[in-house]
């Protein structure tokens, strides 16, 4: 094991032999501690020699770096001094498991969605022009983001480019599953070209030997485009469009890239260095399974086992078991995933339906605008994006879906608070963003219960359709939930002694926040406050009924979701109460969420108390308003 990481000389004065073990070790520590906390597995086994030529090569952090997605930055976060921060990798007040300018001079550029860094790149290429400074930018893009639109747009604009820029290509033939698509031909085809590439090498040695070799070396150095053009057709998409192609060259050696990264560093233009890595490199489970080991909780380490993370069915499973059994059922029911079918569970999908199962590439945009085009033709696409993801397709979904009334319904999972990826994949705008759009209809499921009963209700449903859920286990609230009638709330439950309608406390609950909701509600109780409890179901039309009824029944309204509060349900349920309330100025309404701020990583529980959203911190400051009330009424 690394026991102390050796400094940037040191490495630059490694031979071949060292460098290999250093490699092996880093593997060892990052193997030890992923083991132990989970994060980005085979994928960072698969960097380490990349990294390790980088770091030779350029003057960090002078030269800037940038690491598409970001997931793969776990060697460079041990080499920029990051050694400890392994301790408390991924936890509350932890280290990140992305690149973060906060946490690093080292950490250019934050990523964590794919297909930026080639924008980035550009973008900081032509300041450090404009500003006349001297340094070298460096975009490393995986196969799998390059599969994503904004990295070909990125391209489109590097190609006028005089100037140096290093685009460095990973290419481990995976995206989270098996990668997918025209590109992934394009590089399987310019990765066979490595015979020319052998050749060429060949050739040299055998001619540096021989008399007057110097001279037929310099002339094959001279002719060698022309002989890759006719040998390597592949790479010349690159070269067409006025990049350089260089490659492809074996991502396990250190040394091989660094004299291909130093030529590259001579060029006053965009550069495209394709490099071949194995995802899960030097761990056997992981390079059997990279798809079970991209992203992984803790697992044991001599056995390979990855305990499954939740006993009861996930969201996911859920989907997955809706979209299998309603595809036989109905054969105009297709899946459309921007690389992430296995994640959102559409495997069982896939296998059955093949020809009905879409996987775009990293590619929401397209997605959303490729299942407009389904409906159009009479499928009813079932479409399956991270919420933090479909950010990206907002335009697509308001001007291809909802504008034209199209059926396509969308899945948002990982809706809310996702835990340990932090920042840039909690899925907090999706309430505001999917319930501003005209035509649009929005649904949060309490539990896991609901989800199946809202699934089966959207098969004939005729328009827009998006219902958001979060992460992991489904949960079970008791009783089961009421059937689904558009538009309308669940009846409420009561928590007080003795009938009739009033209640001290109106609580209304958006998706799964609604086991808080009901423990609230006991909490409160136990201090003598009665409240009610409705799960709204409807984001979007929201239940007007059963919102004002709740409102004229309390002194007190409060709103739960967990989401952005700026535009979302909170907001919008207390809108329409002061619409009906006039010049009234009851009842209050305090709306719990997330205040105007970006919540970093850590367990969902730990997130719930920093946002305040758990139910010991909303009972608290619900009994706080109530005291304040009852001052206000005897000052009055
Ligand atoms: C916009 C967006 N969509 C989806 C993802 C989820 N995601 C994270 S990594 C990844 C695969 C990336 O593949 P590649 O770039 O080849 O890197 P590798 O993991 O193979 O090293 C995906 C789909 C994301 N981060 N951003």
């Amino acid at each position: 094991m690394l026991e102390r990481v050796p400094d940037q000389n040191e490495i630059r004065q490694m031979d071949r032999k060292q460098l290999n073990t250093l490699s092996k070790e880093i593997r060892e520590f990052l193997l030890d501690r992923v083991s132990k906390k989970g994060g980005h597995l085979a994928s960072n086994l698969g960097t380490v020699e990349l990294t390790l030529a980088l770091w030779r090569c350029f003057d960090f952090p002078k030269d800037k770096l940038i690491f598409d997605v970001g997931h793969q930055c776990y060697t460079w976060k041990l080499l920029t001094g990051r050694m400890d921060g392994f301790d408390h990798f991924r936890e509350f007040g932890g280290m990140s498991g992305f690149p973060k300018t906060n946490e690093s001079p080292y950490d250019t550029f934050n990523t964590g969605h794919s297909s930026t860094s080639l924008s980035a790149g550009l973008g900081l290429v032509r300041a450090r022009d404009l500003k006349g400074e001297d340094y070298k930018v460096i975009s490393v893009i995986g196969d799998g983001a390059f599969t994503g639109g904004e990295a070909y747009e990125a391209l489109n604009n590097a190609s006028a480019l005089r100037t140096n820029f290093i685009i460095i290509l990973n290419d481990n033939e995976m995206s989270i599953s098996r990668n997918v698509g025209g590109v992934t031909k394009l590089l399987t085809n310019a990765r066979s070209s490595k015979g020319y590439n052998n050749l060429k090498t060949g050739v040299k040695k055998v001619l540096s030997g021989s008399q007057g070799g110097q001279a037929l070396i310099r002339t094959i150095d001279d002719t060698k485009d022309s002989l890759k053009e006719l040998m390597m057709p592949s790479g010349m998409i690159f070269e067409n469009m006025g990049l350089k192609y260089l490659g492809p060259v074996d991502g396990h050696d250190v040394l091989g890239m660094e004299k291909i990264i130093r030529s590259a560093m001579r060029m006053n233009r965009a550069v495209v260095i394709h490099v071949l890595t194995q995802k899960g490199r030097g761990y056997e489970p992981a390079r059997m399974h990279p798809l079970l080991y991209h992203g992984v909780g803790p697992f044991d380490l001599e056995t390979g086992i990855v305990p499954k993370p939740h006993e009861e069915p996930t969201y996911a499973d859920i989907l997955g078991g809706f979209m299998a059994e309603s595809g036989e059922k109905h054969p105009e029911i297709c899946a459309v995933t921007a690389a992430m079918g296995e994640n959102v569970g559409f495997h069982r999908f896939k296998k059955r339906f093949r020809n009905r199962f879409f996987d775009v590439g990293i590619a929401e945009q397209h997605a959303v605008t490729f299942a407009a085009g389904l409906a159009k033709g009479g499928m009813h696409p079932y479409t399956a994006i991270y919420s933090s993801f479909l950010q990206r397709a907002y335009d697509q979904i308001i001007m291809d879906a909802a504008l034209q009334k199209l059926p396509v319904v969308f899945l948002l999972d990982r809706a809310g608070l996702v835990g340990r990826d932090g920042e840039t994949h909690h899925g907090l705008f999706d309430i505001p963003y999917m319930t501003s759009i005209p035509n649009m209809t929005v649904l949060a499921p309490r539990d896991g219960a609901e989800f199946r009963k809202m699934l089966d209700w959207s098969v004939h449903f005729d328009g827009p359709l998006s219902i958001r859920y979060p992460r992991g286990a489904a949960g079970q609230c008791e009783p089961g939930p009421d059937d689904v009638a558009y538009g309308k709330a669940e009846k409420a439950v009561y928590y007080r002694d003795g009938g009739g309608m009033t209640t001290d406390v109106s609580i209304l609950s958006a998706g799964t926040m609604y086991p808080i909701a009901l423990e609230c509600a006991g909490k409160l109780k136990e201090q003598g406050v009665s409240s009610s409890v409705v799960n709204v179901r409807f984001l979007k039309p929201l239940d007007e009924d059963a919102i004002l009824s709740a409102s004229e029944n309390a002194s007190l309204v409060v709103t739960l979701e967990d989401g952005l509060l700026t535009g979302g349900f909170g907001e919008q349920a207390a809108a329409l109460i002061a619409k009906a309330s006039g010049l009234l100025k009851k009842p209050a309404v305090r709306s719990f969420g997330v205040r105007d701020t970006f919540v970093p990583q850590g367990t969902v529980a730990e997130l719930q108390k920093w946002c305040g959203i758990d139910a010991e911190s909303i009972v608290r400051d619900v009994l706080a308003a109530l005291r304040q009330e009852k001052t206000e009424e005897k000052e009055c």
